[in-house]
């Protein structure tokens, strides 16, 4: 009986165990952990102030006069001297001074600590912000090494990660708390973040500048995970789609030649390489569809094929009326891109 009690709450600790983190105040790489150290100063400082105005103000309370009704008012006391009021003030002031000047060096020495972290054998990606999702490209000196992806983000534990920012159309920002501050993408400007895992896990990310319509349906993924398996993931991205395909996956391929698909997506390897929404070749590989908006399965893909516009009212992707017969084809073929 008492284990039946606790089920909803043991089920509950463990879904919430298995999500993405999403937390600042869990840092899992070197950056964030030096914006938590600044964050817990600052915390700290203010707490420190805050309890002392409220014992000065408990102070005065105590010590003031007593005083009832029929009491007259006590005009002489404003005139009194006061001897300790002048200096209780100044050395308010200049604690207050010198508090902040702690702050500032200590704002300034996490900015150089950020700018100091080891890049050697980093990692580079370049990140363009669309109205409502995230693409990526992961850059390699060896062009066939090159590949591009959508949303969700691989990275090596403990390598340094380069990502440029950039965005396409208005201003976003690329917020992964767990790992990193916030950075602008403005449009036409490209800025830099450099970050590092050093805690395995999967980390959600998420649009932090109000960008419209869908900006809180724009989050993403970031899976930090050891050097060896980040490179299996990289090899497997980088492989073009399979053109080995059954009877109905390849029906399912040219319903996505003949419909309006592939003015929109990439799928390497297939002819389809338009790149006005995120590329295709290994969707299946994903978690989630639509920038973390809806779980990667064969019942909400046909949903957000057939009626995108319900499911992110405003995104850029129009519904496409497809029979059964075309539909059912064509997630087989979008299953087989993994
Ligand atoms: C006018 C361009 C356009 C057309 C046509 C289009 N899409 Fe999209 N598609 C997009 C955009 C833009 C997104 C990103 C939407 C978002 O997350 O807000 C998207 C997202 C997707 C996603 C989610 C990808 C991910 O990684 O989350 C899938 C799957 C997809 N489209 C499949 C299709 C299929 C299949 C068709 C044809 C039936 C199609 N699209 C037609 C523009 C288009
Ligand atoms: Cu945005």
């Amino acid at each position: 009986m008492k284990a039946l009690v606790l089920l909803p709450f043991l089920l509950h600790a463990a879904t919430v165990a298995a999500a993405p983190s999403q937390n600042a105040l869990r840092p899992a790489g070197i950056q964030a952990e030096r914006i938590h150290d600044l964050w817990l100063l600052t915390v700290g400082v203010c707490a420190v102030v805050f309890a002392a105005v409220l014992v000065a103000l408990l102070l005065a309370l105590w010590r003031s006069g007593r005083s009832d009704a029929t009491t007259a008012p006590d005009v002489a006391s404003l005139a009194a001297p006061e001897p300790t009021l002048k200096r209780n003030v100044l050395l308010a002031v200049g604690a207050s001074i010198a508090l902040l000047f702690v702050l500032i060096v200590a704002d300034f020495q996490t900015d150089r600590l950020l700018g100091r972290m080891p890049l050697a054998d980093a990692v580079h990606i370049e990140v363009t912000a669309h109205q409502w999702w995230w693409e990526a490209r992961y850059n390699d000196p060896e062009p066939g090494k090159i590949f591009s992806t959508a949303n969700e983000l691989h990275i090596p534990v403990g390598r340094p990660v380069i990502m440029t920012l950039k965005s396409s159309d208005v201003i976003h920002t690329f917020w992964l708390p767990n790992l990193h501050g916030k950075k602008d993408m403005i449009p036409g400007r490209t800025s830099l973040i450099r970050l590092r895992a050093d805690q395995p896990g999967t980390y959600r990310g998420q649009c932090a500048e109000f960008c419209g319509l869908e900006h809180a349906m724009m989050a993403f993924l970031v899976t930090a995970e050891p050097n060896e398996s980040y490179e299996a993931w990289a090899d497997a991205q980088r492989r073009e789609a399979s053109n080995v395909l059954s009877a109905r996956e390849s029906r399912g391929r040219q319903v996505f030649m003949e419909r309006s698909c592939v003015m929109c997506h990439t799928v390497q390897g297939s002819g389809a390489n338009a790149v006005f929404g995120p590329d295709l070749t290994h969707v299946a590989s994903r978690q989630t569809l639509a920038s973390g908006v809806l779980p990667n399965n064969r019942q909400q893909m046909a949903a957000w094929v057939t009626q995108p516009q319900k499911l992110k009212p405003g995104t850029n992707m129009p519904a496409t009326a497809l029979s059964g017969e075309e539909l059912e084809a064509l997630l087989d073929y979008l299953g087989t891109l993994k």
